[in-house]
């Protein structure tokens, strides 16, 4: 999907400076996997979302898998399961402070209208955002190693420790 902006406005120029590092179609230059196919599933884990933990919070996974994380809120903020490093986290840190600043969401809720009209969809393939008592799923496929984790980027979540971790295993 296309991100179109707004431009002309702060916040154009705030959102393309997030979506340069956080955009998707990246290929794998991060070095954490790619969008999976739904239709070369492997495992489907459950991950359950409160405040401030993720249920698993280690996860173990084989090189190259392919797993559908069905995400459930069970907490009562906004939570986000966002799979990445330190450094793609910190990237999209930015772009979900902007979308606090700007009223595309809040402490308990997601206003998707105005997320569309600033071009900003949150649709990346590595993540979804959900409101309290919603469920989201994520279809990824893993790489061969790495440090991988996934983290909650609300801002304030990762710093309270709502962080978790992907243990690369080994298929044999
Ligand atoms: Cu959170």
């Amino acid at each position: 999907m296309i991100k179109t902006l707004l431009t002309g406005t702060a916040l154009a120029a705030s959102l393309a400076a997030s979506i340069a590092v956080a955009g998707p179609g990246h290929g794998d230059e991060d070095g954490i996997g790619e969008p999976g196919d739904a239709a070369q599933i492997d495992r489907t884990i459950i991950v359950e979302m409160d405040e401030m933990s993720f249920s698993p919070e280690t996860i173990e996974v084989a090189p190259g898998e392919t797993i559908r994380f069905e995400v459930v809120n069970v907490g009562r903020a906004v939570h986000e399961f966002n799979i990445g490093t330190g450094e793609t986290w910190n990237g999209h840190r930015g772009e979900m402070r902007t979308m606090m600043r700007e009223g595309m969401m809040s402490a308990r809720s997601i206003n998707h209208d105005r997320m569309m009209e600033a071009g900003m969809m949150h649709d990346d393939a590595n993540s979804v955002l959900l409101e309290p008592g919603d469920t989201g799923q994520v279809i990824w496929t893993f790489p061969e190693g790495g440090e991988i984790g996934f983290a909650c980027n609300v801002p304030g979540h990762r710093e309270a420790g709502m962080v978790g971790d992907f243990r690369m295993g080994h298929d044999s």
